[in-house]
This record gives structure tokens, C-alpha cells and sequence, in this order.
């Protein structure tokens, strides 16, 4: 069994499958802290987890005119500036099971757990890209960074991404070769020893148990580069779908979800008051600058209150452009008279205005991908 090495998981965590082991937290311990705590973090694996030995790891940079740039763990942590950034690492399946129930689509059935916030810590892939012999040359024809993971299909063939190349070299972009996840080695499940943190991207370019670094003219021919991960319109299904017709995924779109009240909960009417808090999140650096909450199906409207850390208050805003981390919302109404049950909406908007569809059928796409239509939730009062 190649998967009998693969590490222990919390016993919380909702399996969606386990060879490979694929899994998200209770969603509503997601707006418990602002960081997502590790051991709850999704996992999100395609093949089983490599067992790589600290000491032996080698990273290899490769496709620069200088040659191969061979680094170990000791060096990547020594020869570049360590920084840490908050970022918010979601998988572009993220929400499939609420599109599924529109139209039957294929791939895991993700809650709306297929997310977490973490501070990660590295060598920024633009100093060892710098190292390794990047510079004016090679950006004439240079066009995608790609990685190779150390997991491995019975094929011999590796998990694999690529990112463009001007986010890869960005001073902006913070991309890092990152060894430490909320302050420790990356687990096993999330990359040990090295895993590449590419912010504002979806998951699937995030490459864990890095082996591999390839500058390129051409994107990674991985499957899931080109077999995977893209977005079709919804009239394209299985018998249509032309994978070399839509551009690969890779910023994601605005999204938000309510993580209480849980769906199907019962409120008691004495207690006149609601509370309803959830995750709010837009790829590529864009903030999140509001969120919608409605309690009567979308009838009104009431701003929620954002947060950027645990901090009591704290609304304070990144840089531009670099908004990698989540928001965490709350918003407390009044119960309304009358009402047996009640419809509870989120939507959110960030920094360019771009905000989320309300239903799920003009988004369908047969994978199931970038599914953030209105999150609704539905809870019962009682008297
Ligand atoms: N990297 C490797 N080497 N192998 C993988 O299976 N899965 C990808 C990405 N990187 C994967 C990988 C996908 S689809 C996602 S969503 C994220 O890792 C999940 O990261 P996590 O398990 O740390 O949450
Ligand atoms: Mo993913």
C-alpha cells in the first residue's frame, strides 16, 4: 500500500477520501481564529505523501543558461533572507458540492472547508530565481516558472504547476520556497520539507514536497496544468470539453461563506438576536472590502464587520495588491418577528468591485470549479 506511510490526521477533520488522503475542517471552526490552526488546515493530496529525509532533500533549479542550481534545506534557509507572509490557500474545488446540487458536476465533494488562512516562512522564489542566474537575458524569452512535487504517479511522473513568470519575479508578488507553516516545518501533509506558496493563487500552483524549479517558454505539461483545473461555460460538458481551448486557473475570484449558523440550525426566538460570521476572501492580492449579510433571502441587506487578525477591531488594510489573506466577518441582527425560517445570504466585494454571482447555474462548469455563488443558509426558528 503506497499509502501506508502517510502521516496521522486529526480525528475532526471531514474525510472526502482517503488514498489520497483528502479532507476539510468543521467549517464552523473556520471563523474561530484568524489563522486556521494546522492540524485543521485542509489537505488536499493527489497522490500519497512522499517521506522525504531532511538531510538528503536537494532543490534543483533548472532552464537557466548558468545550469543547474542545486540547493539543500540548510542552504535555502541560510543563503536567503527568511520572510513570512499571511496568506489564504483555497482549492479551486472549494464549494463544488453546493454547485453539484444545481447540475451533477465531477471531482470531490468540498464543503466550504477547502480553505484556510496560515503564515507561511521561506526564501522568496525571487531571490533564488536571482541566485540561480535570472536576469535581463533570460526575461526575453522566459515566460512560466514550473514546479515538480516529489509525489509521484506509478507512471514515474511528479505532481505538477507553473506559474507565470512575472509573478514568479515579482518584488510584489511574494512568492516563497516556504519551510515553516504558523511557525514550524511544514507537516508532512503540507509539504515537508519545502512547498512553494504562490499568494493570491489557487491551491493547485502551490506546489508541496518541492523538487523541482524550471524556468520556461512554455507552461508545466503536467495534467493538472492542462488536463485540470480550467473553467468552461455551462453548456460544455464531458463530450465537448476541449482542455487546450480555456487558459489554465490561476488568480481565483471573490468568495465568502457563512460558517455559523450551520445549515438546518434551530434558533431560539428568545433570543431576539443573531449573530451569523464567516470567511471572506479574493485572489490576486485584491482585499475584500465589504461584506453583504441578508437574513430574509436576499429581501435586504446589512454591512457585516470585517476583521484582518483576532485583534478586537483590527480593519487595518495590506498594501495594494497584496491582500493574500482573508477577512474573517460578524454581524449581529435582530430576529425577525414572525419568521419560521429564515434564508441567511453572504456575498462580498473586493477592491476592484468584483462581487459574487447569486445563483449557481450561469457559473456551472463540468469540474466543478470556482464555485462561489452566494453562500445561503437556512435556519429554523423556534418559539
Ligand atoms: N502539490 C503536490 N506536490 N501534490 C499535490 O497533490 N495538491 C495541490 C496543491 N499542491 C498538491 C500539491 C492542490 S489541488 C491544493 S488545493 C493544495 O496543494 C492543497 O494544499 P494543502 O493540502 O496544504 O491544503
Ligand atoms: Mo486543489
Amino acid at each position: 500500500d503506497p499509502y501506508s506511510s502517510d502521516p496521522e490526521r486529526h480525528p475532526a477533520l471531514r474525510t472526502n477520501s482517503l488514498k489520497p488522503f483528502n479532507a476539510e475542517p468543521p467549517p464552523e471552526i473556520l471563523a474561530d481564529s484568524y489563522i486556521t490552526p494546522t492540524a485543521f488546515f485542509f489537505k488536499r493530496n493527489h497522490l500519497p505523501v512522499p517521506q522525504v529525509d531532511p538531510d538528503l532533500y536537494r532543490l534543483h533549479v533548472e532552464g537557466l543558461p548558468r545550469g543547474v542550481l542545486t540547493l539543500s534545506l540548510e542552504e535555502l534557509k541560510t543563503r536567503f533572507p527568511k520572510h513570512t507572509i499571511t496568506a489564504t490557500l483555497q482549492c479551486a474545488g472549494n464549494r463544488r458540492s453546493e454547485m453539484n446540487k444545481t447540475r451533477q458536476v465531477k471531482g470531490l465533494n468540498w464543503g466550504f472547508g477547502a480553505i484556510g488562512n496560515a503564515t507561511w516562512s521561506g526564501a522568496k522564489l525571487r531571490d533564488v530565481l536571482l541566485a540561480a542566474g535570472y536576469g535581463p537575458d533570460v526575461a526575453q524569452w522566459a515566460r512560466h516558472v514550473q514546479f515538480e512535487g516529489l509525489d509521484k504517479e506509478i507512471t514515474g511522473s511528479a505532481y505538477g504547476a507553473s506559474i507565470p513568470i512575472n509573478k514568479a519575479v515579482s518584488e510584489e508578488g511574494d512568492v516563497l520556497l516556504a519551510y515553516e507553516m504558523n511557525g514550524k516545518d511544514i507537516p508532512a501533509d503540507h509539504g515537508f520539507p519545502i512547498r512553494v506558496v504562490v499568494p493570491g493563487v489557487v491551491g493547485t500552483r502551490n506546489v508541496k514536497w518541492l523538487g523541482k524549479i524550471i524556468v520556461s517558454a512554455q507552461e508545466s505539461s503536467s495534467h493538472w496544468q492542462q488536463k485540470d483545473y480550467k473553467g468552461f461555460a455551462p453548456g460544455i460538458d464531458w463530450d465537448t470539453v476541449d482542455y487546450k481551448s480555456a487558459p489554465a486557473i490561476q488568480e481565483l475570484p471573490v468568495q465568502s461563506a457563512i460558517t455559523t449558523p450551520a445549515e438546518g440550525s434551530v434558533i431560539d426566538r428568545s433570543e431576539e438576536m443573531l449573530t451569523v460570521k464567516g470567511y471572506a476572501w479574493s485572489g490576486g492580492g485584491r482585499e475584500v472590502i465589504r461584506v453583504d449579510v441578508s437574513v430574509d433571502g436576499g429581501k435586504t441587506w446589512k454591512e457585516a464587520k470585517l476583521k484582518s487578525s483576532d485583534k478586537e477591531g483590527d480593519q487595518t488594510s495590506p498594501p495594494l495588491g497584496r491582500a493574500w489573506a482573508w477577512k474573517l466577518w460578524e454581524i449581529t441582527v435582530p430576529l425577525p418577528p414572525e419568521a419560521q425560517e429564515l434564508e441567511l445570504i453572504c456575498k462580498a466585494v473586493d477592491n476592484s468591485y468584483n462581487t459574487q454571482p447569486d445563483t449557481f447555474g450561469p457559473i456551472w462548469n463540468v469540474r466543478g470549479l470556482l464555485s462561489n455563488a452566494w453562500h445561503r443558509v437556512k435556519v429554523k426558528i423556534s418559539e
